[in-house]
């Protein structure tokens, strides 16, 4: 029961609520602007008065930018609905064409029938090729989209109708298209491959901060340059796709734009069938800082809502979910007023003078030019932060009976009717019977649409996407340069990492290739030693360090400033590796060689962001991944997760990887100027995998002549002293067991054996597969030999291989050294010890390594068994203790 007093309060309130209202509609009616400031401000002042006040993520379900605010179109509209109908029609030709002659070799329709408008408003009118002399606009692609991108080539006369034919077909005479944007395979066109779902956003938000790293570091000059990344709304489900999008407001990156493609499906079925993925999207961007523009109606649903004086049309909106939305494009216009305008008499009325047609042709934000462009220039005029553009749209849009299907992803040909219905509908000027079988179709290059389409992008700088290597002028400094580290460390114990990171140093003191180092860190700097460097060059704040560090007042105090050099990205190694990825390919996308060296856990390395390695290939990039802590039995004490004894496994699938392990730092040092000659000197589009041990040792210095082995993967480091019976293979830190196995063999049982450091079984294995490869192929001709059999030449015995990393990688030898090779390695989970008991426990210490060299002399009657049995025991072996590999 409420008294009467207070039911007065209540009402008086109420009339006071219905007083602010009316100010505020007031306001509003205005400048709706100046009704967003006006609401900011007061949440402002309920803040101060300590009003708990939630803030709201999400806004009504209309279009961000009102009606009376837009600008009007400045383009042609026929012609560019002609251009637009022409595109469509030669990327449904290609697809559909090729799938008929060749059954199941796929293609993609659905994806770029959605997205076709949110491109051509790019092409026509944002996105620049160059400013001035500087290179343009970076864009990331729906990978699915590709054959619109490529039929908008062929109209703009870069590819010709053999192109087309060879869609999909690369393995022809002449040159075909790739199924998705790949640099790797199309280096003049495709920049940036997207086609693994969350790679593309995640590596635009990175480049786009890492644009501004080289503008704030002073290689670049700032230029208006944005990075647009053409998102799918499913896509958005991969954790890269969103879990960096805070970067882009905690480093206030303007010159980033993402445009989500809201088809509202993805390749199964609808993305959020029971919610709005528009809806979610906008909470998830806004909480994140993001700028959110959201185009979910066409121009024609604007007269609707202008007529509608209740809200019930928003309202009736609002009631809708996205599988309601899928449906209502799936079905025809009867069925849009039966089932949503009928659900209210009012809405009936609405519509009433609409034909079914009428309805059914109801556009969709991302399907009106006039609403995209609206929302580009805000997107583009915005600063202080990144824009997210939230653009309705439907899948297989104009696709027939395959339009918001839930099958239509994979939808790759169309019925003869569906063909004629599109060439029709479209008004594409060819013959019924040539519209069956996809005939491509491209008016004469002096027709007003082509020539219309060519000069707007005339007017933008040129054709995209197009990608350019400018010739560089790079001098990688010669091995001598490297002295300090080939001459060896004098008896003083330090590991292969504490040699890494004072060359580093050493490179970024350089006064010609200093500036363009790069070091990445995830958050690992101090397991490197790397605080010296931080000190140095300082780490990478674009807004300087607006704190005291409270270790100023020491020598190696942790310095942040607007033109630090150390990309210290934090505990993400995928964001660090888009990091990589931007530095590694901007000696094409900037003209800057830049040469990162990204340093991490090396467990956490290829298994965690493998496909990111696989697309920084794919891009052809360039520089140093450092695998840190690597071995299984080097990295101590941390246990199953952490302990690396794989990766070179992994690094060795990816084509363009070019991995080494070395032992010693004057390995390294030899290693890191090769490759800082050969990819940026002369230009090979490879990349570096190394791994650095913790394990402190005394450094020897470099053997004269054996930089040759150390690149090619094998040199002899340590000859038996007298005739040697068997050989010794040693790679990282468990060359000091097989020197000390060597050791024992010699003094205790009087088995002499030569000692090998090997480099880089991947890079020898890979001699021996291309040297073999030419034999099977000229028979006739003299055969030629593989490198690691002409390295190791008479040397006698068998052959006994151990390294921290697994037995397959020393056995991928085993073709070219039948018989004799024996692999110790460290296979099976890590555990938690010291390195004494790991080495053990893997049978990777000397004493297995020594026993396993008389095993197999015995087996080859050079040693007696029963002597190698005893031997077993004296060192130490447990010769029934459990397989590691098992275990
Ligand atoms: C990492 C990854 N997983 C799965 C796929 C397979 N795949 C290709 S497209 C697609 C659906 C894409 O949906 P959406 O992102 O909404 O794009 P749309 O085609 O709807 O625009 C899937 C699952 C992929 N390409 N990459
Ligand atoms: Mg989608």
């Amino acid at each position: 029961m409420t008294t009467k007093l207070e039911e007065a309060a209540k009402q008086d309130f109420s009339a006071e609520v219905a007083e602010w209202i009316e100010a505020f509609d007031d306001v509003v009616a205005g400048d709706w602007e100046q009704g967003a400031e006006l609401l900011g401000t007061l949440r402002r002042r309920a803040r101060e008065a300590g009003v708990p006040i939630a803030s709201e993520l999400t806004t009504p379900y209309h279009n961000t930018i009102p009606k009376h605010d837009e600008v009007p179109y400045p383009g042609d509209r026929v012609l560019e609905r002609r251009v637009e109908a022409l595109i469509r029609w030669n990327a449904l030709a290609m697809v559909h064409g090729q799938n008929k002659k060749d059954a199941g070799i796929g293609g993609h329709l659905s994806t770029y029938s959605s997205l076709a408008t949110l491109l051509e408003v790019g092409f026509n009118h944002f996105f620049h090729a160059k400013y001035g002399e500087e290179p343009g606009d970076f864009i990331y692609f729906q990978g699915h989209a590709s054959p619109g991108v490529y039929a908008r080539a062929y109209l703009e006369g870069r590819f010709d109708d053999s192109h087309l034919k060879n869609f999909r077909h690369e393995l022809r005479d002449t040159p075909g298209l790739s199924s998705y944007p790949h640099p790797w395979l199309m280096p003049d066109f495709w920049r940036f491959p997207t086609v693994s779902m969350g790679i593309g956003p995640l590596n635009a938000i990175y480049q786009a901060r890492f644009m501004r790293y080289l503008e704030n570091r002073g290689l670049i000059k700032a230029t208006p340059r944005k990075i647009w990344a053409f998102v799918g709304d499913g896509e958005t489900d991969e954790v890269d796709t969103l879990g960096a999008i805070s970067l882009g407001s905690r480093e206030k990156l303007d010159n980033l734009i993402f445009v989500v493609n809201c088809n509202l499906q993805r390749l199964d079925g609808p993305v959020r069938g029971n919610k709005r993925i528009i809806d979610e999207l906008e909470g998830v961007f806004r909480g994140a800082g993001w700028n959110v523009i959201k185009v979910i109606w066409g121009s024609d649903w604007d007269a609707l809502f202008e007529r509608d004086h209740t809200g019930l049309l928003l309202r009736r909106m609002e009631e809708c979910v996205d599988g309601d939305f899928q449906t209502f494009k799936a079905k025809d216009g009867a069925y849009l007023r039966e089932h949503f305008f009928g659900k209210y008499p009012e809405l009936l009325a609405l519509v009433s003078d609409m034909t079914d047609m009428e309805l059914e042709r109801l556009h969709r934000g991302g399907h009106d030019p006039a609403k995209i462009y609206n929302a580009y220039k805000r997107a583009i005029e915005h600063k202080g932060g990144p824009t997210v553009i939230l653009a309705k749209t439907v899948k297989g849009y104009g696709m027939g009976s395959s339009q918001a299907r839930n099958a239509t992803h994979n939808e790759k040909k169309m019925a003869d009717t569906e063909l004629a219905a599109f060439v029709k509908r479209f008004d594409i000027p060819i013959p019924e019977e040539a519209a069956k079988h996809g005939a491509p179709y491209r008016p004469a290059q002096d027709a007003p649409e082509i020539v219309y389409m060519q000069e707007r992008r005339r007017e933008l700088g040129g054709h995209i996407p197009k990608r350019e290597v400018p010739a560089i002028d790079f001098k990688a400094p010669p091995l001598d340069y490297f002295g300090e580290w080939t001459a060896g460390s004098n008896n003083r114990a330090v590991s292969t990492t504490m040699g890494f990171v004072s060359i580093l140093r050493h490179l970024l003191k350089d006064p010609a290739i200093g500036k363009l180092i790069v070091p990445i860190v995830p958050d690992e700097g101090r397991t490197f030693g790397l605080e010296s460097v931080i000190r140095q060059v300082g780490i990478y704040a674009p807004e300087g360090q607006k704190y005291s560090p409270h270790d100023a007042d020491m020598l190696l105090y942790y310095r942040e400033a607007k033109d630090g050099q150390i990309l210290e990205e934090g505990i993400t190694e995928a964001g660090s590796m888009a990091s990589f990825t931007a530095a590694g390919t901007a000696y094409s996308n900037y003209k800057v060689p830049t040469i990162p060296f990204y340093m991490y856990y090396s467990m956490f390395g290829f298994q965690r962001i493998g496909d990111m390695v696989w697309a920084f290939a794919d891009s052809r990039g360039k520089g140093f991944l450092m695998g840190g802590t690597a071995g299984r039995t080097t990295m101590l004490g941390e246990g199953l997760q952490h302990q690396d004894g794989h990766s070179h496994v992994l690094a060795s699938t990816v084509p363009t990887c070019v991995s080494y392990d070395p032992a010693f730092v004057y390995e390294l040092a030899v290693v890191i100027q090769d490759g800082i000659k050969r990819m940026y000197e002369k230009g090979d589009p490879v990349f570096y995998y190394i791994t650095m041990y913790n394990e402190d040792y005394a450094m020897p210095a470099m053997p004269e002549g054996s930089a040759e082995g150390i690149l090619r993967g094998l040199y002899k480091l340590k000859p038996a002293a007298g005739e040697a019976t068997a050989q010794l293979f040693g790679s990282g830190t468990i060359l000091n067991e097989v020197l000390r196995a060597q050791d024992i063999l010699a003094t205790k049982y009087g088995v002499h054996a030569d000692v090998w450091s090997v480099t880089s079984y991947t890079e020898l294995r890979r001699d021996a597969l291309a040297v073999e490869r030419w034999n099977r192929l000229h028979p006739v001709e003299k055969e030629r030999v593989p490198y690691v059999v002409s390295a190791l030449g008479n040397a006698k015995g068998p052959i006994i291989a151990a390294s921290d990393y697994i037995k397959a990688i020393p056995d991928s030898l085993s073709p070219w050294l039948p018989t004799r090779l024996v692999t110790l390695g460290t296979d099976g989970f890590g555990r938690s010890d010291n390195r004494e008991h790991l080495r053990r426990h893997f049978e990777v210490n000397a004493e297995s390594i020594a026993g396993a060299t008389l095993s197999k002399l015995a087996r080859e009657g050079k040693f007696k068994p029963k002597a190698a049995q005893k031997a077993m025991v004296e060192l130490g072996l447990d010769v029934e203790a459990a397989d590691p590999a098992r275990a």
